[in-house]
């Protein structure tokens, strides 16, 4: 017997592979320590396999390489010249051995390859008519309460939208970004909006690494003091020894967050071994991947720190694949923010997924569970038209105001 014969036949060969940006305005500017955001541009990915199935993917970055090293336009060129072409022919169900394969050709890159490998796992759970959540383990959420991110940069809008987050029980779990202003001028814009909140939510803070570790020892408790009951990534992602001194220190009734520090396996296990967080932020994109999501947040629960179920602000398409895969994690929660495709002025599928009292509802279809209106991709494909390039000129990141 030759060697061939014995290699089986790919039942689910991929056939082939389209990516492309899109930019969709946001429905107000979105403010970060680094800057401030009016689009979103996330790389969409469409994955058909041999037997005709078709899936969607998604990687979203923001502010282009402001998050980190990865950009709408770099991931675009990873997939398109190297993760495209090393795929193609492979058999999509074979999912650990399509990583290996992208890793063999592409080092880095993680958002582009979780873009390819999204694809893959929606394209082969249609193929075989069942939702993504049965191929990553089954699920164990139904929902998962969902957060919603104040981030306009003025208190009384902040405190306005929150007001009408509660009225019409969407949202009572408030994430505040917070470290473009002096941190004085933070702990005032937090205290207005938590004395007006007067403990109907509960808050969290971001302060996306703009503090060294003495501004946070010293503010963090501050902060606490007002009512804040989890801290995001408050230094720089290197600075480790920071981020577990405070933790080391805190009181009982907060809790530290990795998010940017979170990203490889290899990550969780030092922050796992320096106890430097309580909670992981999980991302699909900075993870490289549902299945390195899922690998993460097995060492999370083996060092018993919490997760809690991220976003880089993604349409449906990731929101909902970040969805099934968090359904299937077991372990300590500390809820969710797929608010993305809220975010946005418009969406790319038919039905974005139900948000019921407060709490975001898994979708149940094949597949992610949401459907893509391929008149609606074309309606934001930068690649369309020049009219698209005049907003994309509109919505480019501007820096955020020094202190
Ligand atoms: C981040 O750093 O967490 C998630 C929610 C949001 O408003 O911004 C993102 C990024
Ligand atoms: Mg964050």
């Amino acid at each position: 017997m030759t060697a061939s014969a014995l290699q089986p036949t790919p039942l689910l060969r991929i056939d082939r592979i389209e990516a492309r940006i899109l930019d969709i305005p946001t429905i107000r500017p979105h403010k970060f320590s680094f800057g401030s955001i009016s689009r979103q541009s996330p790389v969409i990915v469409q994955l058909w396999l041999s037997d005709g199935a078709c899936g969607f993917g998604e990687a979203a970055t923001i502010g282009g390489p402001s998050w980190n090293e990865e950009s709408p336009e770099s991931i675009l060129l990873a997939i398109n010249n190297y993760l495209a072409p090393a795929v193609k022919g492979l058999d999509a169900g074979r999912v650990e051995a399509l990583l290996q394969k992208m890793d063999a050709v592409c080092k880095g890159n993680r958002f582009a390859k979780s873009a390819v490998e999204m694809a893959a796992i929606d394209a082969v759970a249609r193929s075989m008519n069942v939702p993504a959540y049965q191929l990553l383990g089954g699920k164990v959420h139904e929902s998962l309460p969902l957060a919603w991110t104040l981030a306009s940069g003025d208190s009384v809008k902040d405190i306005e939208e929150a007001e009408r987050m509660l009225e019409i029980r969407r949202h009572r779990i408030f994430k505040l970004k917070i470290g473009a202003r002096a941190p004085e001028g933070d702990v005032a814009h937090v205290s207005r909006i938590a004395r007006a909140l007067n403990g109907r939510a509960s808050m969290t803070v971001d302060i996306n690494q703009a503090w060294d570790g003495n501004t946070a020892r010293r503010y963090v408790p501050e902060l606490i003091d007002a009512g804040v009951t989890l801290f995001e990534q408050p230094v720089a992602q290197w600075n480790e020894e920071a981020l577990a001194s405070l933790t080391a220190t805190l009181p009982h009734t907060a809790l530290v967050m990795a998010d940017e520090t979170v990203c490889s396996p290899q990550d969780a296990m030092r922050l796992a071994k320096s106890k430097a967080c309580h909670v992981f932020s999980l991302k699909i994109a900075k993870h490289g991947g549902l299945i390195r999501t899922r690998a993460v947040a097995a060492i999370a629960q083996a060092a018993d720190i919490g997760w809690y179920g991220g976003t880089m602000l993604e349409t449906s398409i990731g929101s909902a694949a970040s969805a099934h895969v968090f359904a299937t994690l077991p372990g300590a929660h500390h809820n969710c923010e797929l608010f993305g495709p809220q975010l946005l002025v418009d969406d790319i599928v038919e039905q974005r997924m139900e948000l019921r009292d407060f709490e975001l509802v898994l979708p149940d279809g094949p597949g992610f569970g949401v459907e893509v209106v391929p008149e609606c991709l074309a309606r934001f494909d930068r690649a369309r038209d020049g009219l698209n390039a005049v907003h994309v000129d509109m919505g480019r990141m501007t820096a955020a105001k020094a202190h």
